[in-house]
């Protein structure tokens, strides 16, 4: 779980695919929560240019009729037409003044979904002497997949930036995951930044009770259970909905308790991200003993 300023090294870059108006809740082709991408992708750009690590940013750029589209016998409806509003970056994204833009889709014989596809980004790149692509945007199971599966076939090493990016379905999204992993792609969450002070205080006090810090390192918890039975099913509740978060908790299973352990993985201290896990561990605890 990254922090975007130690993750980047120097052969890096950041390739931000598609964050545009129309894929954004209120546009023209909406994907759920494809705002939630652009904070996210915004620490990774600040980090990015701090590092002199180069940033890309793909735009999916259609002459208007095109035949992507349902008026010309397509899949889509109508998006990102070149020059429209729709087709404008998100206007939260900090794109720096130095970033490449990537333009595609501007065939009128096919569709382009991947950012390699007949751009020269690959020779761009190893230009640059680029050898591994941190891999965000829109959409998880569209363009980000087909760029993802182009950057591993011309031999880059390829890191999905999970939390920064969002499918057009969720079995798209699980299915499009599966086809990158396979191609050898990485997947990585980005770790907030360590919280302090009054803000750990914040947290720590929404929190159901019966939390520990230990160490400001971790944090522990003690769920006791009437049967070996009720705390096996937490204990794979557990375990779904870390998968889910990407997060990786202890799970000790005793007789008639589970103790959790949630780390922070980071030397910097707990971060939003811990503490959210642990809410929702209480509502998994919650939820198992009122079936
Ligand atoms: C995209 C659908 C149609 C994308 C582009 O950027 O993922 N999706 N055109
Ligand atoms: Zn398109």
């Amino acid at each position: 779980m990254p922090d975007p300023r130690q993750a980047l090294q120097a052969d890096d870059a950041l390739l931000i695919v598609d964050v545009q108006i129309d894929f954004c809740p209120g546009g023209a082709l909406p994907i759920a929560g494809g705002d939630e991408v652009v904070p996210v992708l915004n620490r990774w750009v600040a980090a990015a240019v701090d590092a002199g690590v180069p940033v890309l940013a793909s735009r999916d750029w259609h002459p208007s009729h095109h035949l992507s589209f349902t008026e010309s016998g397509g899949e889509w409806p109508v998006h990102c037409v070149q020059d429209s509003p729709g087709a404008r970056f998100h206007p939260g994204l900090r794109l720096p003044e130095s970033a490449i833009v990537v333009t595609k889709g501007v065939r009128f014989d096919r569709d382009q979904y991947s950012a390699f596809d007949e751009t020269g980004l690959a020779a761009e790149l190893q230009k640059r002497g680029v050898h591994r692509v941190w891999i965000g945007g829109l959409a998880q199971d569209v363009c980000v997949r087909a760029t993802v599966l182009d950057a591993r076939r011309h031999g880059l090493d390829a890191i999905v930036i999970a939390d920064a990016t969002r499918p057009v379905t969720a079995e798209g999204g699980a299915r499009a995951n599966d086809d990158m992993r396979q191609a050898g792609a990485r997947f990585e969450t980005t770790q907030g930044p360590p919280l302090k002070g009054a803000e750990l205080e914040r947290l720590w006090r929404d929190l159901n009770s019966g939390w520990r810090v230990v160490d400001e390192h971790h944090l522990e918890k003690e769920y006791p259970f009437p049967d070996f039975r009720e705390a096996l099913d937490f204990t794979v509740r557990i375990g779904e909905l870390a998968e889910a978060q990407d997060h990786h908790p202890d799970v000790y299973l005793a007789w008639g308790k589970v103790r959790l352990t949630i780390w922070t993985h980071r030397v910097g201290g707990l971060t939003e991200r811990d503490f959210i896990f642990a809410a929702k561990a209480d509502q998994v605890s919650v939820a198992g003993s009122s079936r």
